[in-house]
């Protein structure tokens, strides 16, 4: 008779002790929107469209209004999540070439690689766009490491760069998918051949002309940054790409239901070529840059749909973030500022994508834990994509080693809507690469420090790459979100303080404590 009970005993404790230790390692799925503003969503604002699945999220969770990514394009906001270091600290972290190396050193822990330690399963799922390979770039034929499983990944199914860079093919963990080996991939920064057809020399066959660069090789109608050749049945079609991540997704998710698992879900929506699938060509009155924030939003639904399917709503954490704010036309003459009506797609920030106003990096940022989050909760707190490392490896109950996540704060309490827990106080905005141009938040204050005196895509509607600015301004975002009233003349201490604060962030190499 002892012995049914103490097995009985052993299982209820077991099963205790799963259930505590469910609680402190649920699953967490990040889906990181691209290019994706403020006020392009309906919770945040916009009434030119409909988000209903994104919605339902904030509905269920936190709907941050101090939401951001840490740059305002998307490599460096990228690899400032993965390593939780700020972009401008290392060379080589701008807007990522078709034919880069992997730009994160193997060598450092990443959110992926800490929570694997905490026995996480990892994935990443969409687009990359931080290099694949070693020093000399891709091995499109061959072995395609140090890749996302050399920093941590455990399984990734991947858009290599972004899609209007060369090649569109899938790459699974190491390798192109669906290669013949007969028809080897060749990709360069010059024209193959004499005859090699272009954007230039074959536009009248477009089904999407292009507006600026973009004019290189052709591929399902529509040409690229860059060229290549070969590689005809591992290529995909631009409208299949949203539906081929949620598909790879439910399948790993099937995979690893049994353990914890970490996926980062990285749409390429609504980057151009927006080319939305056929069902959701014409999904909005304002073309294709807002029916491919509807076919996110249907993403979105399919793995909220996969999750309960499986019975892990409450068990799983969802982050719904961007990578950097909005642009219009971004290359391609997708219509997006023509029939853009009063839709705002920056909300009431200035600047967007490539900006270091509030517009490209203050972004749609959503939590949700069914059971755990606060349903409908409304955060004014300050959160960052830099911030999920730190935040979720110390919930996976992972020592964060010192030398790691430099910049990278645990803010869980305030990710997770907890009463009274604190965001950041302080947040450095870059753009593009480590060019100096970096705007710093401290509390109200923002001060933005543009070296040459330019601001790119100050007014979305417009990209200028040349709107002239002060080097030093300073804004009171509580008055002024908008930052319209450089207030800087009449607050000469402020300024001198918060320029002393940047220059010994970027000083000390490191901000975490
Ligand atoms: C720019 C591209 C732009 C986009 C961006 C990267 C041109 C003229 N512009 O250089 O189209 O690809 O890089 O966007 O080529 S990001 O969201 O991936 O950072
Ligand atoms: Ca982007």
């Amino acid at each position: 008779m002892i012995r049914p009970r103490l097995s009985f005993l052993v299982a209820a404790l077991c099963a205790l002790t799963s259930l505590v230790f469910a609680a402190e390692k649920p699953n967490i799925i990040v889906i990181m929107a691209d290019d994706l503003g403020y006020g392009d969503l309906s919770c945040y604002g916009t009434d030119s469209f409909e988000t209903p699945y994104i919605d339902q999220l904030a509905a269920e969770g936190v709907r941050f209004t101090n939401g951001y990514c840490s740059a305002s394009t998307c490599t460096p906001t990228r690899y400032s999540f993965l390593t939780g270091t700020y972009a401008f600290r290392k060379k080589g972290t701008g807007i990522a070439p078709p034919a880069s190396p992997l730009i994160i050193d193997t060598g450092i822990p990443t959110i992926a690689s800490l929570l694997a330690k905490g026995g996480y399963q990892t994935a990443v799922i969409g687009k990359w766009h931080l290099g694949l390979g070693g020093p000399e770039g891709p091995d499109w034929n061959g072995e395609l490491k140090p890749g996302p499983r050399e920093i941590g990944f455990g399984y990734n199914f991947l858009l290599p760069t972004t899609n209007d860079r060369v090649p569109q093919v899938y790459v699974e963990n190491s390798r192109v998918l669906n290669l013949d080996p007969k028809d080897p991939i060749w990709v360069g920064n010059k024209k193959p051949s004499e005859d090699h057809p272009t954007g230039i020399t074959h536009r009248d066959t477009l089904k999407m002309d292009w507006t600026h660069g973009h004019n290189a090789t052709i591929h399902n109608g529509i040409s690229r940054i860059g060229f290549y050749t070969g590689g005809e049945k591992a290529r995909f079609r631009d409208e299949d790409l949203a539906d081929e991540w949620v598909k790879q997704s439910n399948k790993w998710i099937a995979a690893n239901k049994d353990e914890p698992f970490f996926l980062f879900f990285a749409s390429h929506d609504l980057h151009v070529p927006r080319v939305p699938h056929e069902r959701f060509q014409g999904a909005t009155k304002l073309g294709y840059r807002a029916d491919v924030i509807v076919q996110l939003d249907w993403c979105v639904g399919e793995l909220m749909k996969t999750v309960d399917k499986h019975g892990l709503a409450e068990n799983t954490i969802f982050v719904f973030c961007s990578d950097n704010g909005p642009v219009m036309d971004d290359g391609y003459a997708d219509e997006a500022l023509e029939k853009l009506g009063d839709h705002k797609a920056g909300g009431q920030f200035t600047g967007g994508k490539y900006s270091i106003y509030e517009g490209g990096t203050r972004t749609p940022f959503i939590t949700r834990w069914k059971g755990r989050i606060p349903a409908g909760k409304v955060s004014d707190e300050v959160v960052c994509t830099i911030d999920l490392a730190t935040s979720f490896v110390e919930m996976a109950g992972v020592k964060v080693p010192d030398d790691a996540l430099l910049d990278s704060e645990n803010i869980l309490g305030a990710l997770l809507g907890e009463e009274g827990a604190k965001g950041r106080t302080t947040l450095v905005q870059q753009d593009n690469g480590n060019n100096g141009n970096l705007g710093y938040r401290n509390g109200d204050w923002k001060l933005l420090h543009h070296t040459k005196k330019r601001a790119r895509n100050l007014v979305v509607e417009k990209l200028l790459a040349n709107t002239e600015v002060p080097e030093f301004q300073l804004f009171d975002l509580k008055n002024d979100p908008a930052e319209k009233k450089n207030v800087i003349d009449a607050n000469p201490e402020v300024a001198k303080r918060m320029k002393a604060e940047l220059k010994e962030i970027v000083d000390a190499g490191r901000t975490r404590k």
